[in-house]
């Protein structure tokens, strides 16, 4: 087993790719911000390092070909219309993929029929008689043991437990997988330290690996005549492939499968570094999709990173319930949602959006404790020069012995290695909670230095220069930190303090300006004017 181990260069992180029977929503945009953090922090503290980022759109089975009938187009069109809006969507918060792969493109197509071969080739394949419980919605066969009635419109139906979707008895002749076969497999590879994280859901996979849990043959086709907007098998056209495998293939497509000169350019990067799921479809990449790879003799990923999901006034998203929230357009802007869902949302639990939760955060985070500091730092009441002021290392150490800046100054040399820590961790929440914790106390020494009353006194200027120089310290370290959760806004606030493109890598937030010998930095024109980072909200009375 394991046989094509390839040497790693790029550092390779997906998502999944995304159906497109519907428009995207805000859990969605979701799954793709993690994967944008994770990457952008990767790039921040490993700038040498390439990336390769995908994303994508799930176009084929039969729930995408009844979305296209309802929408009265044809399947191609109704797919490249939806894909779009994730395209779209993707571009306007900055999710900044190398990659955007569709499952109707040729190249993946290719790839999927050569994954199947393989497993052909490989023996790990048969027909066979198949019956069972079947959700159209999940794409999925459901074992009797987790289907339930249900009433619904007045009649008794059946459901699946894990999804609440109506499911259907079925009876078609399938190609079956020998997942059986790879429970030994399975299991070793899921005692390794952090190849799921958290490790809850690590706990959730393992459990279904254990000895005596039964894990059987799944089924990976379905019959022409019911799927037939799909990868037909090959040499077998009364046959399809089942949309899970399909899509599923499609991390191996993007870095130029089976092609060995394009796996060659792309600079052979699997096996991904880290895939990004949601708990909904964890047994797919957790179970199915090493199984499959390990079946053609190829690594599984290095780490699965799965994250919980955003309920909507404690309420699963759902379109009969009418609670779906459209990204676009937040009254937040962007820049304030995607700082919400970053810095809210643990991996392990569900979060709850609403959108009085939104503002307030926006408000006290982003307009006040970052916005307001900056823009005082930074405007003309205090800082008519206009300048980054000069460190004068003996005075400001004057100054800041036993101080209040002393302590705001211990606190700052500490931060990049706290936030290192949980951005390795993705536990961006905490880094985030890091970050406004020093801001906090940046405000609070600011205030009690009453910088106002300094700055009419001539001879007072060098203390406010310290002054300055320490809080724009804090808020230029601060914004390199958060670069991967609010990429623009940092962008903006280093921007207005002169910091060059090159010197806003990790490393630069290493080190401030006080800890380096000697260090006379000469003043820096900031430009004058009103700086207003972020616009606090005010919220609409009905
Ligand atoms: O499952 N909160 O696609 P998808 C957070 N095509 N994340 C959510 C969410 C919510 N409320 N709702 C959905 C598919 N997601 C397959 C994947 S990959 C080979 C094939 C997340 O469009 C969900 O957890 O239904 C998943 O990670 C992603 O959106 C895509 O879901």
């Amino acid at each position: 087993l394991f046989s094509s181990v390839v040497q790693r260069t790029p550092f390779y992180i997906t998502t999944p790719i995304f159906y497109v029977n519907a428009a995207p929503h805000l859990g969605h945009l979701y799954t793709a911000l993690v994967a944008d953090a994770i990457q952008r922090f990767e790039k921040l503290t490993n700038p040498d390092c390439k990336v390769i980022f995908s994303t994508g759109t799930d176009e084929h089975g039969t729930k995408i070909q009844q979305a296209a009938a309802k929408a009265n187009l044809s399947p191609p069109d109704y797919c490249s219309a939806v894909s779009n809006e994730y395209r779209q969507l993707f571009k306007e918060f900055n999710v900044e993929y190398t990659d955007f792969i569709r499952t109707t493109e040729d190249r993946h197509k290719k790839a999927v029929r050569h994954f199947w071969n393989k497993l052909v080739e490989e023996d790990y394949v048969y027909k066979a008689q198949y019956s069972g419980w079947y959700s159209v919605n999940d794409e999925a066969f459901v074992p009797e043991t987790h289907v339930k009635d249900e009433l619904r419109d007045g009649e008794t139906v059946k459901v699946s437990i894990e999804s609440g979707h109506k499911v259907e008895w079925t009876e078609e002749t399938n190609y079956m997988f020998r997942l059986s076969a790879f429970k030994t497999h399975l299991k070793n590879w899921l005692k390794q330290d952090g190849v799921i994280t958290p490790s809850k859901f690590q706990k959730q996979l393992q459990d279904m690996v254990t000895d005596d849990a039964y894990l059987p043959d799944i089924s990976v086709s379905r019959p022409a005549a019911r799927v037939h907007w799909a990868i037909p098998v090959p040499n077998d056209e009364e046959q399809s492939i089942y949309v899970w495998l399909d899509a599923l293939v499609n991390y191996l497509s993007v870095v130029g499968y089976p092609d060995d000169e394009a796996m060659q350019q792309a600079g052979r990067p699997w096996p991904a570094d880290v895939q990004v799921v949601g708990k909904d479809i964890l047994k797919f990449h957790g179970i199915y999709w090493p199984a499959f790879l390990m079946a053609i003799k190829w690594h599984p990923p290095r780490r699965l990173v799965c994250h919980s999901h955003w309920t909507v006034d404690g309420s699963k998203m759902s379109k009969s319930l009418g609670n779906v929230v459209c990204p676009r357009s937040s009254i937040v802007g962007n820049e304030g949602l995607r700082y919400l869902l970053l810095r809210e949302a643990t991996m392990s639990s569900d979060a709850n959006y609403s959108e009085t939760k939104l503002i307030n955060v926006a408000n006290s985070e982003l307009a006040d404790t970052l916005g307001n500091l900056s823009s005082r730092c930074a405007g003309a009441a205090l800082n008519p020069r206009a300048e980054f002021p000069a460190l004068h290392a003996r005075e400001l150490a004057a100054q800041a012995a036993g101080s209040r800046a002393a302590l705001l100054m211990r606190h700052v040399e500490a931060l990049p290695e706290i936030c290192h820590a949980h951005y390795s961790n993705y536990q961006f929440y905490k880094a985030v909670d890091a970050v406004i914790k020093v801001l906090h106390i940046a405000n609070l020494f600011f205030e009690t230095q009453k910088p106002w009353e300094l700055r009419k006194l001539p001879e007072k200027q060098k203390e406010l220069d310290v002054i300055l120089h320490i809080t724009m310290e804090t808020l230029r370290i601060c914004a390199i930190i958060l670069q991967p959760i609010i990429p623009e806004m940092t962008c903006k606030l280093l921007d207005k303090l002169q910091i060059s493109r090159d010197c806003r890598t990790w490393q630069h937030s290493e080190t401030p300006s006080w800890r380096i010998k000697g260090a006379i930095y000469e003043p820096k024109n900031i430009q004058s004017g009103k700086f207003v980072l972020f616009q606090r909200i005010y919220e609409k009375k009905n």
